[in-house]
């Protein structure tokens, strides 16, 4: 085997973001960008030579060239095993799951919610051996080494292929060409009831899934269609696409469009969801009911005890700082412990390799498990399945219930798209220039208690991350949150999160809108977000 030092010359755009670099596709396809990225990666994450590396991504276009790349720059750096999906395919959570089982570390190709194609988006994120996200110890480390890139090295391994599955030896290297799903339904098959979710099937129980032709179609025609007796063709838009049917695969109301008409129109099926690009996100809708993440989370909290892979109980829960804090107050209720986090994956990590945490999630419809370390789209299908066949009652009923039981964190999220970087930094600091003159004024007729920029200490290695998102919060529980988005590649993206927490049981049943219309005029006003930004509506509302 030969391998090759190309010499090459730094990007200057190499940081990777809340959840790897991405960037547009055609930015990914200049030549040496991807392998100036991929050598900083396995320089920082110096594995030893006899490593196993797991590789694959969520099918988008340049997928499978990217993945052959990898592998033949994983040998050229002396990796003498690599694990990839069938065509290079894995799912983000199924990643996670080989990688536990035995790798050291991974790479995964998706840039998950964001449009794909030629013209869409592209991206890439390393894994490490616990299977989930890179610390920013580590991508920090991968940002200072690609700013510096001088060469990579890259072996010229005889002809492979990624489609027939087995074991290779490819020169030195060994490469196993995995089923991407096969691992991963064994694992759900562990931790869930698959009798009692095929018995609700089986009793005239209807749903839809919207695989939203990203990477969980295959998934999720094995698990709900073949394994458990959904009628088929209960999985839409199943088959994986390179550019996602033109969509934009984010299980939101917005782009989830066909699947919210179906779920509150007429005849609508019982229970609906859908998941992302790379299969981490998840939607949960029940007949003309959408149930918002953060409830998401707090449910699946209140009702572990119900499923088989969590029976014995939670060790604690944890959510990003703007996911609402519904959740808290279950684990206030079970007597266990309720960390904040900063937004993305990664910063869940120590707490579930600690046994600090069994269930986390964020507001951007992710939720997961000490099973795997990521978010995980199908896993919460599933656990919200398990959770309707043990009690017998229809989504909107057992979150109604919920609420009584909990009170309700009203909760809305105003996303802009696209805004100038100048103006929305603009926004951010105006804010900041305000955070002494808030605390004790009246807004939106509610007293704020304080201001300020979140600042994350991890209770487990006590490393400290600054400037993840600007809290107003008020005496009475309600929040409003802005952050700059770490996941786009156009301009910039104002997140402006805002919730109130009411208890009161005469007022739990209002419509979200109009129960935070207050807070959200107060937001834009403090904010002046549609002066300095042009903007008179959010590209999207959640
Ligand atoms: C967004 C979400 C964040 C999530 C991240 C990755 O980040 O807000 O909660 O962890 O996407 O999700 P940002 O920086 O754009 O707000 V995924 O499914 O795109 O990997
Ligand atoms: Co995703």
């Amino acid at each position: 085997m030969t391998v090759h030092v190309i010499t090459t010359s730094p990007f200057a755009d190499q940081r990777p973001g809340t959840s790897g670099l991405r960037k547009r596709t055609t930015v990914f396809q200049q030549q040496h960008y991807l392998e100036n990225f991929v050598q900083a990666l396995l320089d920082v994450a110096a594995l030893p030579p006899d490593s196993t590396l797991v590789v694959g991504g969520d099918g988008r276009y340049h997928n499978r060239e990217a993945t052959e790349t990898i592998i033949r720059m994983a040998a050229g750096n002396g990796i003498t095993h690599v694990i990839v999906g069938r065509a290079g395919l894995l799912s983000t959570p199924a990643a996670s799951h080989l990688i536990r089982s035995g790798a050291h570390g991974g790479i995964i190709l998706s840039a998950s919610h964001n449009p794909g194609g030629a013209d869409g988006d592209f991206g890439i994120k390393y894994n490490t051996g616990n299977g989930g996200p890179a610390p920013e110890s580590f991508t920090n480390a991968v940002a200072e080494r690609a700013r510096v890139m001088q060469q990579y090295k890259i072996a010229d391994l005889p002809h492979f292929t990624l489609d027939e599955l087995g074991t290779h030896q490819i020169g030195p290297l060994r490469l196993d060409v995995v089923d991407p799903v096969v691992a991963y339904a064994a694992l759900m098959e562990s931790l869930f009831d698959f009798d009692a979710i095929s018995g609700l099937f089986a009793s005239g129980f209807r749903m839809r899934f919207d695989a939203m032709h990203a990477i969980t179609g295959p998934y999720a025609v094995e698990i709900l269609e073949r394994r458990l007796g959904a009628l088929s063709g209960t999985v839409i838009n199943r088959v994986p696409l390179p550019d996602f049917g033109g969509g934009h695969p984010d299980p939101n109301l917005t782009y989830a469009h066909e699947l919210v008409e179906e779920l509150f129109g007429p005849d609508a099926p019982d229970f609906g969801a859908a998941s992302d690009g790379d299969g981490d996100r998840n939607m949960i809708l029940g007949q003309h009911f959408f149930v918002t993440p953060s409830d998401s989370l707090a449910v699946l909290a209140a009702n572990a005890m119900l499923v088989p892979g969590y029976a014995r109980g939670l060790s604690g829960v944890a959510r990003s700082m703007p996911t609402s804090a519904a959740v808290d107050a279950v684990a206030a209720s079970l007597g266990i412990p309720c960390f904040e986090t900063p937004t993305g994956w990664k910063f869940f990590g120590t707490l579930l390799d600690a046994g600090r945490i069994t269930l986390c999630g964020e507001e951007s419809f992710g939720t997961g498990s000490d099973h795997v370390r990521e978010k995980d789209g199908l896993w919460a299908v599933l656990f919200w399945l398990n959770i309707v066949a043990e009690r017998g009652e229809t989504v909107e009923a057992i979150v109604r219930e919920h609420w009584a039981r909990f009170g309700r964190n009203y909760y809305t999220r105003y996303d802009y798209e696209g805004v100038r970087t100048e103006a929305a930094n603009g926004v951010m600091s105006h804010l900041r220039t305000q955070f002494s003159a808030l605390p004790g004024t009246m807004i939106a007729s509610r007293r704020v208690r304080s201001a300020d920029d979140f600042t994350y200490t991890d209770p487990v290695d006590g490393s400290v991350s600054a400037h993840h998102g600007i809290r107003l919060l008020f005496d009475d529980g309600a929040r409003i949150v802005f952050r700059l988005s770490g996941t786009g590649t156009e301009g910039a993206t104002i997140r402006v999160y805002i919730e109130s927490r009411e208890t009161d049981a005469s007022r739990l049943g209002m419509d979200t809108a109009n129960a935070l219309t207050e807070l959200v005029t107060a937001a834009l006003v403090i904010s002046e977000l549609p002066t300095r930004t042009g903007r008179t509506a959010p590209t999207v509302i959640t």
